[in-house]
This record gives C-alpha cells, sequence and structure tokens, in this order.
C-alpha cells in the first residue's frame, strides 16, 4: 500500500478546525487532526507546504520511520506547530492502518486494558452558588468526575467560567481580548468554592481544578495546601512549566496531586517532571505531543515514575483527536482519566464518530481504524473565522500568563 495524496481542510463548525485526510492506492483513507487554537493556519501550511510532498509513494505502515523522518528530517525540532503536524500524519497512518487490518487502532496498542475511559467535565459559573449548581448538574449527567471553576468576586472575568452552560470555548473570534488577573483575590476565593462543594456533595464525587499557569511556585504551594482537605483528584497547570524545576518546590510542601503537560509537545518537556516524580498526571495529548507514536513513548516513560496520564480533552481538539486520544487511553496501563469538554451539535455532526459517553464513561466503540469520519460537503458552509485565545494582565497593566 502506498500513500497517494494527501488534503488539508479548514473549518469553522462552531470553532476552527484543521483536518489532515491521506489518501491510499488502495482506496483507504485515514484521518488526523492538526488543531492548533488560536495559530490554526500556521499548521496547515505547515501541512500543506513542506509536509505533504514528502509523505507520496510511502508505506503508510510505517508510522515509527515516518514519524522519525519528519521529525529528525526537519532539523528544526520539536515546538507546537511541528508537532501538532506531525501529530496529525501519525494520527491518519493509524487510522489507515487499523482500516486495513479491520480492526480498532486500540489493538494495534496493546489491546483493551479496561471497560472504558473515565472522564471529567467542566462544570463552571460566575460564583461559588452557580459553580455548586453546575457541578449537581454534571453529577446527574453522571459524571464520576468533575472540574469546578469559578468567577472571582473583584474581577471581572476568568478562566474557565464559560458565556454558554455546557460548552466551554475559551477562543473568541476576532482579536484577543484582555483579561484582569489578581493572583491574591484568586488564592482567598478557590478553597472557599471547594469547601462548599465537599459540604454540599460528600467525597463521593472527583473533584479537579485548573490554576491555567497562573501562580509561581510558592503561591501553588499555599494553594495545594490549602485545598488539602477537601482531597482534589487534581490541582492543574498551578505554574507555567518551562522551568520543570519550579515544581519542586510545590512539591515539598503539598500532597495535593498535581497534573501538567497540555502544552508540552515533547517528552523533553517533562522528563525531569517524571524521573523526580514531580507531578502525578501527565496531560499531553495526541494532537499537540506528535501523534500516537511519541505519547505511547512518554506515557511509558511516565509509568516507571509512577505517573498516570490525563489527557487534554478541550473543544479545542477535534473529534478526531478525541477518538485517538481514548483508543490509547484504554490501551495502556497507567491511564488516570480523560478530560471531555463537549463538542457543539454542529461540530460533531461534521465529524460523525464511534466514540460515546455513557455513565461518566467515554467508549471509543469498535469501527476498524480511529472510528471517526468527515463530512466535507457540511465543512464547506462553515468557513474560518480568525478566532484567538485571551491574553492576560495584572491589575496594574502587566502583561501575565493566560
Ligand atoms: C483545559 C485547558 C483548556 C485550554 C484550551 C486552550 O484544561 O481544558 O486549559 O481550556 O485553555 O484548550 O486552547
Ligand atoms: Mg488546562
Amino acid at each position: 500500500m502506498k500513500i497517494k495524496d494527501a488534503k488539508v481542510f479548514v473549518s469553522c463548525p462552531d470553532r476552527n478546525f484543521i483536518t489532515l485526510k491521506i489518501y491510499t492506492d488502495q482506496g483507504i483513507y485515514g484521518l488526523g487532526d492538526a488543531t492548533l487554537n488560536g495559530r490554526e493556519l500556521s499548521v496547515a501550511s505547515y501541512l500543506s507546504d513542506h509536509v505533504i510532498p514528502c509523505l507520496i509513494g510511502r508505506d503508510p505502515f510505517q508510522t515509527e520511520d515516518i514519524w522519525q523522518y519528519l521529525y529528525k528530517g526537519a532539523y528544526w525540532r520539536r515546538g507546537p506547530v511541528t508537532m501538532t503536524a506531525i501529530a496529525a500524519v501519525d494520527m491518519a497512518l493509524w487510522d489507515i492502518k487499523g482500516k486495513a487490518l479491520n480492526t480498532p487502532v486500540y489493538n494495534l496498542l496493546g489491546g483493551k486494558s479496561r471497560t472504558g475511559v473515565l472522564v471529567y467535565g467542566h462544570a463552571n459559573g460566575r460564583d461559588i452558588a452557580e459553580t455548586v449548581d453546575r457541578v449537581g448538574e454534571y453529577m446527574g449527567l453522571g459524571y464520576k468526575a468533575i472540574r469546578a471553576q469559578s468567577g472571582i468576586p473583584g474581577l471581572e472575568s476568568t478562566y474557565g467560567v464559560a458565556k454558554d452552560k455546557l460548552f466551554y470555548e475559551p477562543a473568541e473570534k476576532g482579536l484577543p481580548p484582555e483579561n484582569l488577573w489578581s493572583t491574591e483575590k484568586y488564592l482567598l476565593h478557590v478553597p472557599k468554592l471547594f469547601e462548599t462543594l465537599r459540604v454540599k456533595y460528600g467525597e463521593d464525587v472527583h473533584l479537579l481544578h485548573d490554576a491555567h499557569h497562573r501562580l509561581r511556585p510558592i503561591e501553588a504551594a499555599r494553594l495545594g495546601k490549602s485545598l488539602e482537605p477537601y482531597h482534589l483528584f487534581w490541582l492543574e497547570d498551578p505554574v507555567p512549566a518551562e522551568l520543570q524545576e519550579g515544581f519542586r518546590l510545590i512539591r515539598q510542601h503539598t500532597t495535593t496531586p498535581l497534573a501538567v503537560g497540555e502544552v508540552f509537545n515533547a517528552i523533553w518537556d517533562a522528563n525531569l517532571l517524571f524521573t523526580e516524580q514531580l507531578v502525578d498526571y501527565i496531560r499531553t495529548t495526541v494532537v499537540h505531543g506528535g501523534g500516537i507514536t511519541h505519547l505511547k513513548k512518554m506515557a511509558s516513560m511516565a509509568e516507571i515514575y509512577h505517573v498516570l496520564t490525563g489527557c487534554h480533552g478541550a473543544t479545542d481538539l477535534s473529534p478526531v483527536a478525541m477518538a485517538a486520544a481514548l483508543h490509547f487511553d484504554i490501551s495502556i496501563n497507567n491511564f488516570g482519566i480523560q478530560e471531555y469538554m463537549r463538542h457543539t451539535d454542529k461540530t460533531d455532526e461534521v465529524f460523525p464518530h464511534a466514540y460515546y459517553f455513557k455513565d461518566g464513561m467515554l467508549y471509543p466503540g469498535d469501527q476498524p481504524g480511529l472510528g471517526v469520519d468527515y463530512d466535507e460537503k457540511l465543512a464547506e458552509k462553515f468557513p474560518y473565522e480568525r478566532a484567538y485565545l485571551p491574553v492576560n494582565r495584572k491589575l496594574d497593566g502587566t502583561m501575565y500568563n493566560w
């Protein structure tokens, strides 16, 4: 079998997605997600202008060799644009392999290690009362794990608080919106949210929280410590993680489990975090982490150091990436949890998929390959619309992490 052609599709069924389709000379095609929120078109160009011409004529079964060719062959290594492009190719090739062998991708990765994939949903509200109600709604929908975020008194907007009830979408049309931030207000507020949640719902539901890279290590240590009585499943992205050593300080002070890595794109972003056991969950997912081929290696390294996976699964990962994540999640031993932010109906119609939600779990389905398709005709109705993630400033105007 040979790769005959490949095409990049750009569409906006409620949000922008970049989808790669690889065609073979035997009529089988594979799909890959290449979406990089707010920087979508650069990955589309990387694929069409630089990667696709090198794929034609290659054997699509050679996932390892093609991965190494694209990684080592570019000379310029790593980075989100490169790794997202490589990931899209890798996903599409695994999809082709599964279809050609008539089996779901998870069977090629080791088979099922569990019956289903535990997921967490996103509850959020403008204040504690609203967030508490939303957590209740998610429990009513069957979720066993729920991330809780709430607006902060004195701040007009903050990360994780949606305009819509069920769908949280951080990117906004037009140029980047500006948010204002106060770490002190945040640190005073969050423990009250989790205290209220535990009093109301008890200990049976897993609760998670995302600090979205907004603290410095000693502040994260304080937050982790103050959340200990409420037994969080995890505290996510307490600090920006370029400085892996920064986690040593947090770790010395708190037993709240730590999750990190949705913006990582390679194993080297996490090696110290693993070898010094500074985190508990690694959040890198297929689309930004070099595909299934590279994520398998990251997860295997994590396994040695007692780190579990908790793959990113926000709405800016298309259903193709979600499917790939589920095949990966169900197959590895050191799976922890999978994030699941629901896509809108329009997105789901453009990407018909076999995976489904039931009783707090996602199931990849048993179609050959990844079990996702792309409705090109329907997608044409939704052309690309420029959108950006917000930027963040401290109250005095200093540029900060969003
Ligand atoms: C999460 C993330 C997202 C990101 C988004 C950026 O934990 O789901 O932090 O909400 O902000 O994916 O594109
Ligand atoms: Mg996050």
